[in-house]
């Protein structure tokens, strides 16, 4: 791109955008409080990002837009820690506390209460960030203590660390020290991607947050979503910073450093034991792993009072949490099959007590992940249980492995079917290949059938499909609708009233949509976005089941991969005779009506325009609402911008009708939206 010349407007723009982007993402990441959506935010970086293209002359390392990461390094060079970065002691119990508090009083000749910051104890690596006159110049790991490595690429690409301090105040040199971090939905879900591509997996968030910052290539880092939450500071010079800890972390929030928003001070060591007990009730739904609680003494002058031992404060102390990971033996594994027929080794475990319940049942994943931990039966494991996932083998202890194990052999044919169980090439998955004829995916695919989102039966749960599926009052999802009340309610747990009540539900789901009705089909890779796109392409189902791979190629966001397996689907006699059976049965839907002209005007009044739901609606759920100002083609969107055109507000609509009322955007009410769908044309 050619480099413009630079206008003083030019100048004052770039600096409008990042002080506005800047701030936003102080209330984003710091306070926790975002005030525009996201779209609003992508627009102001687009801005920047075009400005700075045309006038790379103006781009500054602190612009919010240089966190993409940069050329890979060779290595890492040293940095050495003027102030070395400490450990700190553990306790284990409440009486390991007590014994710190009363070691306190006596170093400090004093029977006053004293105060204590406790705050979590984040599962991350400890780093340190300097800033010289308020702008980030170097981040590095805490190494030894004594020297770490630069790791100032990695760090800037960590959307919560500032790449400059906000306001004003803070001394000349700065060194902030935290912890980074991957919260524990990052973490699985970047596992997962892995473990679909046959890449090695992450043992825990704290190792993903280690590899990922050890990356020479910060682009990679730049890609995971790695936090920051400062736990205090270290060199400071040049001002004053106040005269307790908690009042300093306060400080370095103002300056727009992300600390814990669990922070707290206690009064004395009952407060301290009280602070444990009730983080360890939250602990599981934390978005991020804990380790422990930190208690400091929060006045910095008793802190210098009490001084340091060998490698670690006196006047800090980290009480753990019991270990999340425990030792017991793997006496057997179960192959399970899903709805999609993936065939899935599930360990079975001596019960073992691990972070709050037993574990008897964990996932081992696929054959790689067998061969990768090398893991045989009656080999002793280490098993991780972490908040709300399920229980995994982290390693063998080797050295307990007894002189008997027996090797794990993945089934050729289908536990449940017997069908041959293939993998495709370069998946690591392997799947029975018994489609609807394997009675373990029948059940999932009955479930899916009638889930929410699919035929939506109301009552039809998984315990029911199981039943019916076992005595075989239920083979395809065209046997729901032969069942009566009489034969439901001679079920375990189905009373009459039940009964009566799922058959209705059952013959009001005739009456569905063509995308949901796809989508309820349960096509490999056939979510409802595609369903939806497949309806809107075809407007019906037998143009739609006619369709080669190339036709349904040129189908939005359909590549060849989701082509194969939609006309794989459509071209398995079972399938046509399961949909015969459904439509015979008196399932129907409105056809679409675009057909080859695809979104002619008149079939979609809607196309173009955006709206947002908000609040409840009475005559239908949102999700209803938004499908039926989709088949109109509407867009729905999460969030109010400029771009929408109007949001549908029932009772209990907050912030997003406030932000509507704002901008001067329509507001419909319930009545406004009916007549919308009974008249869209007059929308424009
Ligand atoms: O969250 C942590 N892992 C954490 C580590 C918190 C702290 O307040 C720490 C720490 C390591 C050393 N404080 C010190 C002095």
């Amino acid at each position: 791109m050619n480099a413009k010349s630079v206008t003083p407007e030019i100048k004052q723009s770039i600096a409008e955008l990042r002080e506005q982007i800047n701030d936003h993402n102080y209330r984003y990441y710091v306070l926790d409080a975002p005030d525009i959506p996201d779209v609003e935010y992508d627009r102001l970086m687009n801005e920047l990002k075009r400005l700075e293209a045309e006038h790379p002359a103006l781009i500054v390392p602190d612009s919010p837009t240089q966190r993409v990461g940069a050329a890979p390094l060779s290595a890492f060079s040293t940095v050495k820690h003027e102030m070395p970065m400490l450990s700190l002691d553990n306790a284990f119990s409440d009486e390991e506390i007590a014994d710190f508090n009363r070691r306190l009083s006596e170093r400090l000749k004093s029977t006053e209460d004293i105060e204590f910051a406790c705050e979590p104890k984040l599962d991350g690596i400890a780093i340190s960030l300097l800033y010289e006159d308020g702008v980030f110049v170097r981040g590095a790991t805490r190494g030894d203590g004594e020297t770490g490595e630069d790791i100032s690429q990695n760090v800037r690409t960590i959307p919560s660390v500032p790449l400059r301090l906000r306001g004003k105040g803070f001394p000349a040199t700065l060194e902030v020290r935290g912890e980074v971090y991957m919260p524990k939905a990052s973490f699985n879900s970047l596992n997962e991607y892995a473990r679909k591509h046959d890449q090695k997996t992450f043992m825990n968030p704290r190792n993903a947050a280690a590899g990922s910052l050890r990356q020479l290539d910060s682009r990679i880092t730049a890609n995971r979503r790695l936090e920051f939450c400062a736990y205090g500071v270290g060199l400071v010079r040049e001002g004053n910073l106040p005269d307790r800890h908690s009042e300093i972390l306060r400080r370095l929030q103002q300056w727009g450093v992300r600390i814990s928003d669990k922070l707290a001070v206690v009064k004395n060591l009952a407060g301290c034991l009280e602070y444990y007990k009730d983080l360890e009730q939250v602990r599981a739904d934390l978005e991020y792993d804990i380790d422990g609680i930190v208690y400091k003494v929060n006045r910095i002058d008793l802190q210098r009072q009490l001084g340091f031992v060998s490698r670690a404060p006196r006047w800090a102390i980290a009480r753990k949490f019991p270990a999340q990971e425990e030792m017991t033996r793997l006496i057997n594994v179960e192959f399970q099959v899903g709805r999609t027929g993936a065939v899935t080794p599930v360990a079975r475990l001596e019960p073992v007590f691990v972070g709050g319940v037993t574990v008897s049942n964990a996932t081992l994943h696929n054959q790689d992940e067998i061969n990768r931990l090398g893991v045989q039966i009656g080999d002793t494991v280490i098993v991780r249980r972490a908040g709300d996932v399920i229980p995994q083998i982290v390693s063998v202890v080797m050295s307990k492995r007894p002189a008997e194990t027996i090797q794990i052999v993945f089934p050729s044919d289908c536990p449940v079917c017997g069908s041959p169980v293939e993998a495709m090439p370069g998946e690591a998955v392997a799947r029975c290949t018994g489609g609807l004829v394997c009675e373990a995916q029948r059940k999932e695919a009955i479930r899916h059938f009638a889930s929410r989102r699919a035929m939506d039966i109301d009552g039809l749960g998984d315990k029911l499909v199981e039943q019916l599926v076992d005595q075989s009052l239920v083979h395809s999802v065209a046997d729901i609708y032969r069942l009566d009340a009489e034969t439901l309610a001679g079920l375990e747990r189905m009373g009459k009233k039940s009964a009566e009540k799922l058959v209705k539900a059952i013959e009001s789901s005739k009456s569905t949509t063509l995308p949901r009705f796809l989508y309820a089909l349960g096509i490999r890779e056939v979510g409802e976005t595609t369903a939806r796109n497949l309806a809107a392409e075809f407007g019906n189902l037998d143009d739609l089941m006619k369709a080669d791979q190339g036709r349904l190629q040129q189908v939005k966001d359909i590549g060849p991969v989701v082509a194969h397996f939609v006309e794989e689907f459509f071209q398995q006699s079972e399938t046509r005779e399961g949909i015969r059976s459904l439509q015979n049965a008196g399932v129907h839907w409105d056809e679409f009506t675009p057909g080859e002209n695809t979104a002619g005007e008149g079939d979609q009044p809607l196309a173009g325009l955006t709206y947002v739901i908000t609040g409840t609606l009475e005559s239908m759920s949102r999700d209803d609402a938004k499908e039926k100002l989709q088949q109109l083609g509407a867009t729905v969107a999460g969030s109010v911008s400029k771009k929408t055109h109007a949001v549908v507000a029932g009772p209990g609509a907050g912030s997003k009708l406030a932000r509507a009322e704002q901008l001067g955007i329509t507001i419909l009410n319930e009545k406004d939206f009916l007549a919308l769908l009974e008249k869209p044309e007059s929308a424009q």
